[in-house]
């Protein structure tokens, strides 16, 4: 296989609203994210997966979008984007843009045409008659039907989120010619990609109730190939909520010309009751973690891609969700970071999490922004729902916990903004001692860990390529080994608070990384401390 650029790249991801504020609003903008690349450089990140920038009324934070061409004025201008796509290249990282084309905002033009009756325009959503009552009992996936109802034009339109976000209609080839407009509008500007925000979902045929795996997905897949990115050098990611490591290759085969890398989601769903719902929360079994990462290792064809995270803009701090912030935030976090490092595919980092930031806990609903959080605090609150359980599982599980501002500093607003404004959300009051600044200065910080994870991966094409082998082990110890033209590593690591004693056997040629100040040679006796998680040469 010839290497593409993004199969050897770690990304990083920014969610502007939270990352730096440079006019004193409080508001994080793009200059702010200019003027933090040397930051970003100094990691060593490849590339910038940019959460929406776009025009927007925010109903979703900017995954409601009112016009794709344009910036959101709280975020800066278009020259404000172009110079930090220069910036951004000439420092030799790639901005992706997050291409949100499953639904609109219901304040884009388009569907404010559509709702004026303009018939050009209605093609371009899914309205349905209220001849029979509602069309059908599909469900929006923030909570209620997918069903709004339009009194005025005797109809229901449909939408899989927010009511203020209607789905476009795919199967109209004006829409779909609209998309590759904008895509190619930003590809002119020198942009390196694109993540494609529930893409999955683009297919559904809503009259027969098929949202996912729908027939359609893939045809469209091919043709926005074709019109866009045949002979680019430019990645587009799929968010793909349901993908299995089989049906990966159906997007990123070359051979089928669609997408360069899947996200999947199994190991996101390991905390919640089965086929219930995210807030219905179960402790994690490091063993069906391991089952469930080691099953992307070694079952996804060699014509897939996958990309690895613990963490993003809609799931809670992984350091609080499955580290131990309060006995070994460093310990813990270094071995989050080594695990899913050493591992094949595309490294994701959410911004903080290099930091070690954590989940913020909140009680009371005046402090949450996210919509999803908000619904399902209301409707669990009509429902008699004990209040102390819904603020667990929002406290637990809520978005809005990976969305408090960057940690920049010891400083007021920790950075992130200037003394004098109130940040548009709380900074999380650890930012005194959790901070970049704090472990710029520090050589065993988690940011060190996370700049050598990511400097292997350039230097190590066992790292991208390596088979993957897991090792059967107590259920909290996770070990692996990756092989690659005679060479084998081992990956080793204590997932739990307590010491463990392990006998592998192995001796070790050389230590690659630790996040405990040792060197391993004899394996057959370990005693390892809490969170203890090293990589060694075995030859
Ligand atoms: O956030 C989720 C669960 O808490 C997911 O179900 C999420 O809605 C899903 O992964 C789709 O996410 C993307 O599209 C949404 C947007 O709200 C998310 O922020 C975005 O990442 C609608 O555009
Ligand atoms: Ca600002």
């Amino acid at each position: 296989m010839t290497l593409k650029w993004w199969q050897q790249s770690v990304f990083y991801q920014i969610y502007p609203r939270s990352f730096q504020d440079s006019n004193h609003d409080g508001i994080g903008d793009l200059n702010g994210i200019t003027a933090r690349l040397p930051y970003l450089k100094e990691l060593g990140i490849d590339a910038i997966w940019l959460s929406p920038v776009f025009a927007s009324p925010n109903v979703d934070n900017g995954y409601d979008v009112s016009d794709y061409c344009a910036i959101m004025p709280e975020f800066g201008t278009m020259e404000d984007m172009e110079e930090l796509i220069t910036a951004a290249n000439n420092m030799g990282i790639k901005i992706i843009m997050d291409l949100v084309v499953n639904h609109t905002s219901s304040e884009h033009p388009w569907f404010k045409k559509a709702l004026a009756g303009d018939p050009h325009y209605k093609d371009y959503y899914i309205f349905r008659s209220d001849k029979k009552g509602l069309p059908n009992d599909l469900n929006s996936f923030f909570g209620g039907s997918a069903w709004e109802y339009v009194p005025e034009r005797k109809e229901y339109y449909f939408h899989l989120f927010a009511k203020e976000q209607p789905d476009l209609n795919w199967e109209n080839p004006a829409v779909r010619k609209e998309v590759w407009q904008i895509m190619n509008f930003w590809l002119q500007k020198g942009v390196g990609g694109f993540r494609l925000d529930v893409i999955e979902l683009i297919g559904k045929i809503p009259d027969q109730k098929i949202i996912g795996d729908s027939p359609l997905l893939h045809p469209y897949l091919q043709e926005m190939y074709r019109e866009v990115l045949a002979e680019k050098d430019v990645v587009t990611i799929g968010e793909t909520g349901s993908v299995t490591p089989l049906t990966a290759p159906l997007y990123t085969d070359p051979n089928r010309k669609e997408l360069s890398m899947v996200f999947q989601f199994q190991h996101m769903a390991l905390d919640e009751v089965p086929q219930t719902s995210k807030w219905n929360l179960k402790k994690l079994d490091v063993s069906e973690l391991k089952t469930v990462l080691s099953r992307w290792q070694t079952q996804l064809p060699a014509t897939a891609w996958n990309s690895l995270f613990w963490s993003n803009h809609d799931q809670p701090r992984i350091l609080s969700r499955w580290g131990n912030p309060d006995c070994y935030p460093v310990e813990s976090s270094k071995m989050l970071a080594i695990l899913l490092h050493m591992m094949k595919g595309t490294p994701f980092i959410y911004q903080g999490e290099e930091l070690g930031m954590t989940n913020q806990e909140v009680s009371d609903i005046k402090q949450l922004d996210d919509i999803e959080s908000i619904n399902y605090y209301t409707k669990e609150r009509a429902n008699n729902t004990k209040t102390a359980k819904i603020w667990q599982a929002i406290n637990t599980k809520g978005r809005d916990n990976a969305r408090t501002p960057m940690q920049w500093s010891a400083a007021q607003h920790a950075g992130f903004t200037t003394a004098n404004v109130t940040p548009w959300y709380p900074i999380n009051p650890n930012y005194t001692t959790i901070n970049a600044a704090a472990c710029l200065q520090d050589k065993n910080s988690i940011f060190y860990t996370y700049q050598k994870l990511i400097r292997l991966r350039k230097e190590q094409p066992l790292i991208v390529w390596g088979d993957y082998h897991l090792l059967n082990t107590a259920e909290t110890i996770f070990a692996y080994t990756r092989s690659y033209q005679g060479e084998t590593w081992l990956i080793c690591a204590n997932f739990s608070a307590s010491e463990q004693t392990l006998s592998l056997p192995y001796t070790a040629k050389q230590t690659i990384i630790t996040n405990y100040p040792s060197t391993y040679c004899k394996l057959e006796q370990l005693t390892l401390r809490p969170y203890e998680t090293f990589v060694v040469k075995l030859h």
